[in-house]
């Protein structure tokens, strides 16, 4: 049995249309109710539903074979994993964000509030910016404008948040996107993996990273 861990919440939905259209019975996402864990007995396959991070650790610990997770969430917890495809789905950037006055060029040592401490502080070490990061849980927007720092890091996707909050984007970091990624030891030890990633690949177009 071939096991998936696959992210709860926003990339949900296309997840599972891309493993639909894969050839995948996905009906029981119709009405999941509570269930975290389904198994699809004619298929051998078995899904679980997580939150992202853990997506990363089920896999790192070979208790799913395969995992959909953001490559923000990859890039700020890298693990023992292997990246195998890019979904080209939960499409959104990161990027640095404050109030219309910020001034990122005045030389003055900035402070950035974020949920992402390692990519804040990677963007603005590859700038030789020495930067005093400030972790923050959640609401990073209001951040700048209550004054707690200069400026955010953040995912935006529409950029709706930002502009509720008052906030414009004043660079662009990297974009992001959901992967499939894989336990090594069981793409070793099981081919048919590398056949399901195969059958991924050809819906989603693109090669494999
Ligand atoms: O939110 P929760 O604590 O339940 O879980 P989570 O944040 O781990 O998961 P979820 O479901 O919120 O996000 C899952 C994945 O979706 C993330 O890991 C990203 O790879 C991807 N994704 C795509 C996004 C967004 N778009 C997005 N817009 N993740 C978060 N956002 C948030 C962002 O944090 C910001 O607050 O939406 C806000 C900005 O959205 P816009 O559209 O207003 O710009
Ligand atoms: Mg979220």
């Amino acid at each position: 049995m071939i096991t998936i861990a696959l992210t709860k919440g926003r990339i949900e939905k296309d997840t599972v249309k891309i493993l639909a259209e894969a050839g995948f019975d996905m009906g029981f996402m119709a009405d999941k109710g509570r269930n975290l864990i389904f198994i699809d007995e004619a298929q051998d396959l078995r899904f679980l539903l997580v939150k992202a991070l853990d997506v990363a650790t089920y896999v790192e610990h070979g208790i799913a074979d395969l995992g959909v997770v953001g490559s923000d969430v990859l890039y700020e917890h890298p693990g023992s994993y292997l990246e195998m495809l890019d979904l080209n789905i939960g499409l959104c950037k990161f990027s640095v964000a404050s109030i219309p006055s910020y001034n990122p060029y005045d030389h003055k040592r900035k402070k950035i509030a974020t949920k992402y401490p390692k990519i804040a502080t990677d963007f603005f070490n590859s700038k030789d910016e020495d930067v005093e990061i400030v972790s923050i849980q959640g609401s990073v927007e209001i951040a700048p404008v209550i004054g707690l720092t200069d400026a955010i890091v953040d995912i935006v996707e529409t950029g709706n948040t930002l502009v509720a909050n008052g906030l414009v984007v004043f660079e662009d970091i990297v974009r992001v996107s959901s992967r499939l990624i894989a336990n090594s030891a069981s793409i070793k030890k099981n081919p048919e993996i590398m056949t399901l990633i195969d059958r991924l690949q050809a819906v989603v177009g693109n090669e494999e990273v």
